[in-house]
């Protein structure tokens, strides 16, 4: 078999998507997601100039030595903009495998491990009460563990906590930062995070009881000490796990949070290779993975990195925002259900429109999601529909103090 064509798809359902379509001479085809929020056009070009003329006549069964051709090939390695190219070659070398195979990725990757993969929704509010509201409409969907954001008094705007409407809305496709030519401007404060944060957890612990899963997104806002002190604080709550409390690019930060706290730490959404996380896991400094297939290279190194941390009892909690497209989904929960260290899906349901441009074999029913059996990673674009939906400039937001100075993410 041989690969004949190689197309970038870009489109905009209700947010920007860069999908690779490959092609081969047997008239099998393969889908993988290089979707990079706020970067997809470098993801795309990068695709479109530089990757997609390589893969024309290659063997599509070459999974491994196409990616270390890619990888080490550029001489360029890592970055953001090149691995989500990998993983968008990875992912669809996958897709074309399991159709020629008969047989869903899952099973190619060792059979499954496990029935589903426990998912987790995200609750927001600007109040306890609208809070309440957003847990309870998660529950009523089916949610078994939820991530908990809230506003913060005297802060404007607090990234990933949805308007009052989106909260309690039908779906929550939102982009916190709306479209436009340049991001919007959001405020913080990590004093004032940290004084309110336990109370909304004592709060919710209250309601909600102690066996409900809840996690919590610190948005790499804090210093290490400042990481700490929530992660202690927050200990009476028994939180499923605290993510991103530092900006992680600093390994040996942890070092100094996990002295003081026995918070589950969960890191790793922005990391693209496994030298990112090589210092957290042998470390044991982190509990749980964050990585997303799309921004790790795709399936192949994934599933490296999860036999990795298994070895120091480190689990999955692969990120799934709508950022990611059903693609890059699809490739996450065939390897969440294959790996033995699963330990939580992050799900953020798609647009209506998304899952019309996307039509995918998943399925999300009591709190667990599954890939289903459709060989392949079970995604099925739709291209005229998505040609109709064309790119449209979207950046997620900045953030400042309170005195203009610009905060981490
Ligand atoms: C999460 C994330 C997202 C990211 C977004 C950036 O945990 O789901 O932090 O909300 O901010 O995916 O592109
Ligand atoms: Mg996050």
């Amino acid at each position: 078999m041989k690969v004949i064509g190689a197309d970038v798809v870009v489109t905009s359902p209700t947010r920007n998507f860069v999908t690779l379509k490959l092609t081969t001479d047997e008239g099998l085809t393969g889908l993988g997601d290089a979707t990079l929020n706020g970067r997809e056009l470098a993801a795309a070009a990068y695709l479109r100039e530089h990757v997609a003329p390589l893969l024309v006549g290659r063997d599509p069964g070459r999974i491994e030595d196409t990616w270390q051709y890619l990888y080490r090939g550029a001489y360029w390695r890592r970055g953001p903009v090149t691995m989500a190219a990998i993983a968008a070659v990875d992912m669809a070398l996958w897709d074309i495998k399991g159709k020629a195979a008969g047989m869903p990725v899952y099973q190619l990757l060792g059979g499954a491990s496990r029935d589903g993969l426990l998912a987790y929704g995200h609750a927001s509010g600007m109040s306890f009460e609208s809070l309440d509201e957003s847990i309870h409409m998660h529950l009523e969907r089916g949610y078994r563990a939820i991530r908990v954001q809230s506003a913060i008094p005297g802060v404007r705007a607090v990234y990933g906590v949805a308007a009052q409407a989106q909260a309690t809305g039908e779906r929550y496709d939102y982009e916190p930062a709306g479209r436009g030519a340049a991001p919007v401007e959001e405020d913080w404060d990590t004093a004032a995070y940290l004084r309110h944060i336990p109370k909304v957890f004592e709060h919710v612990r209250q309601q909600f009881g102690a066996e409900l899963p809840l996690l919590h997104d610190g948005h790499h806002r804090l210093r290490p000490i400042e990481a700490a002190k929530l992660g202690r604080s927050l200990e009476p709550y028994d939180l499923f796990w605290l993510e991103d409390c530092t900006p992680a690019e600093s390994q040996q930060a942890l070092r100094l949070v996990r002295r003081h706290t026995v918070t589950p730490l969960a890191i790793g959404e922005v990391f693209n290779a496994v030298w990112d996380f090589q210092q957290l896991i042998s470390e044991q400094l982190i509990d749980y993975v964050r990585a997303a297939a799309t921004h790790f290279g795709g399936i192949t190194p994934l599933r490296k990195l999860m036999d990795y941390a298994a070895q120091y009892q480190i689990r999955s909690g692969f990120h799934g925002p709508t950022d990611v497209s059903p693609v890059g989904l699809a490739a996450q929960l065939h390897v969440g259900l294959a790996i033995h260290n699963f330990g939580i899906q992050e799900y953020m349901p798609h647009s209506d429109l998304t899952d019309e441009v996307f039509r995918q074999s998943m399925r999300f029913a009591g709190g667990y999601l599954h890939p289903g059996e459709t060989p392949g990673l079970g995604v099925e674009l739709d291209e005229q529909l998505a040609a109709r939906l064309p790119y449209k400039p979207a950046y997620l937001p900045v953030s400042r103090l309170h005195d203009g100075t610009m905060h981490d993410w």
